[in-house]
């Protein structure tokens, strides 16, 4: 078998060399090809592990039988309309999920604590106390709780946190929600989520339904009697889902009182954009969770493996639903 490797994207973690060394590990005497830097026979290759991949390229794979996204989020290979009717699989793994949970924590602990009020007065060298509130007076709201967003939300009510999940489906047992977890789902439970929410953290995938939903409605309908004094927005999800004008807006007349944003609209950032320099504005360039290559090799490799011999793939996306 070949497993074509393709990887177009920015930051250092997506070397294709790296990913080939973990996949040559783990994959051993197997044919392992990088696109755009191997030649290869397009119909040698049944297995791709693609991360962005330029639209097209699947296509030109006749015996392709697996898709492997390297990511957890499949916007960017949906949006190849001429992508192969084959299976797509995505990450779901430890680690992805521990590095998500630690980007949550640390943003809702810093709003919770004030830390950039702090860090402010430390600029002027200001001594400038601040109440500090129990952690179970803050709501936290995790909009999209699916693998990423469960993981966060368990470590938030060990915390303190007063907890809530929303999913688009409903996926629990009323009666035995997980563990300190006030679950909502379903659009018609979206309002009441929202209305008990203090911090706002999105873990959405970016589908036709999400396209544009953090806006000014939902801002507006958060709950404005939190200690906090302004609800918080924590998007680590995808940029498609904000209308960075609404957030903008929202922060300046108090519909919103601060934000951390893993993602946005456009990636990069532009320099100009406003989001950079709006005091109340945390800005992080899409590195919440980073994929780790050799976790992530080695579950490609049992998976292919596994389907060899028979077995079910695992974690394959749902193409209708668009995650
Ligand atoms: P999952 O598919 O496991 O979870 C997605 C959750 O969102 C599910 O609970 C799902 O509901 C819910 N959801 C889907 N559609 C809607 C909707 N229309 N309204 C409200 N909720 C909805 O995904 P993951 O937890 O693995 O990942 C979530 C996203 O995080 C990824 O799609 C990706 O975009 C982003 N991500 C960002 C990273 C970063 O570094 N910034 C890194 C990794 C991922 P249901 O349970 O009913 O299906
Ligand atoms: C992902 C990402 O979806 O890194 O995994 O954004």
């Amino acid at each position: 078998m070949t497993l074509l490797l393709a990887i177009e994207s920015g930051g250092d973690n997506w070397s294709t060399e790296r990913w080939r060394s973990h996949f040559a590990d783990a994959l051993p005497g197997r044919r392992i090809v990088v696109h755009g830097a191997d030649a290869y026979r397009p119909g040698d290759v049944r297995f791709a592990a693609v991360w962005k991949p330029p639209h097209g390229l699947l296509a030109t794979l006749p015996r392709l039988e697996v898709m492997f996204n390297l990511g957890a989020g499949v916007d960017a290979l949906l949006a190849d309309l001429s992508l192969p009717a084959v299976p797509l699989v995505r990450v779901i793994n430890a680690d992805l999920a521990q590095r998500m949970t630690e980007y949550v924590t640390l943003h809702v602990l810093l709003h919770h604590r004030r830390l950039p009020t702090l860090i402010h007065a430390q600029s002027l060298c200001q001594w400038a106390p601040k109440t500090q509130w129990a952690a179970s007076a803050v709501r936290v709201g995790i909009l999209g709780f699916g693998a990423l967003g469960q993981d966060a939300g368990e470590v938030l009510v060990r915390l303190g946190f007063k907890v809530a999940g929303f999913t688009r489906s409903p996926k629990y047992d009323a009666s035995r929600p997980p563990d300190g977890i006030e679950m909502f789902a379903g659009a018609a439970r979206l309002p009441a989520f929202l209305a008990r929410t203090d911090i706002l953290v999105v873990l959405t995938p970016l589908t036709s339904e999400t396209r544009g939903m953090l806006d000014r409605r939902l801002f507006s309908q958060l709950a404005r009697d939190g200690v906090l004094g302004a609800p918080v927005l924590i998007n680590a999800g995808r940029g498609g889902l904000q209308v960075e004008a609404d957030i903008l807006a929202c922060l300046d007349d108090g519909t919103l009182g601060a934000a951390s944003l893993d993602v946005f609209e456009r990636e990069p950032l532009p320099v100009d954009s406003p989001l950079w320099t709006h005091p109340n504005v945390i800005v992080t360039p899409h590195n919440a969770a980073d994929s780790d290559p050799a976790s992530i090799a080695l579950d490609i490799a049992g998976q292919i493996i596994d389907y060899e011999r028979g077995g079910k793939l695992q974690h394959t996306v749902q193409r209708e639903l668009g995650y």
